[in-house]
């Protein structure tokens, strides 16, 4: 078993029903158990700034599945909570990143842990002090 956080985000309306879909399903997945999530806060847009404010909560689940797998399986979960993928930088409906994935470095063309995103986004550095 791994233990991983995973960011939840969302800048399109309703955003509050997007994170809340995808957190369902991630929770209630087989092979996937919830050991602890943070709120859900209202975070200003990082990278490109000409976009809505985001809601973002990071969640910390224990799970079988490999790195490849979870992607998969996230990616799923995005596509099924309406994610259109019009725009690769800007708005979206659901965003799910693997942040941290037990203590293990990994990168690849379409996976790297831990995400950039730890480093440059002050938001997700609160939200993982938040979870303790
Ligand atoms: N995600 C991005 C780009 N910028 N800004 C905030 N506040 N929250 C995000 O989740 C976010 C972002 C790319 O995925
Ligand atoms: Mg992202
Ligand atoms: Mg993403």
């Amino acid at each position: 078993m791994s233990k991983v956080n995973i960011l939840l985000g969302s800048n399109t309306e309703p955003r509050n029903k997007y994170i809340q879909q995808a957190f369902n399903r991630i929770v209630e997945t087989e092979g996937i158990s919830l050991l602890s999530k943070t709120p859900v806060i209202e975070t200003n847009p990082h990278g490109v700034k000409d976009q809505p404010d985001f809601l973002n909560q990071i969640i910390f689940i224990e799970t079988i599945m490999t790195p490849i797998e979870l992607l998969k399986f996230l990616k799923s979960v995005e596509i099924d909570t309406g994610r259109s993928f019009e725009n690769k930088w800007g708005q979206r409906e659901i965003d799910l990143d693997i942040l941290t994935y037990d203590n293990i470095r990994y990168e690849t063309d379409i996976l790297t842990i831990p995400h950039h995103q730890i480093q440059t986004r002050p938001f997700v550095k609160e939200l993982l002090e938040m979870m303790g």
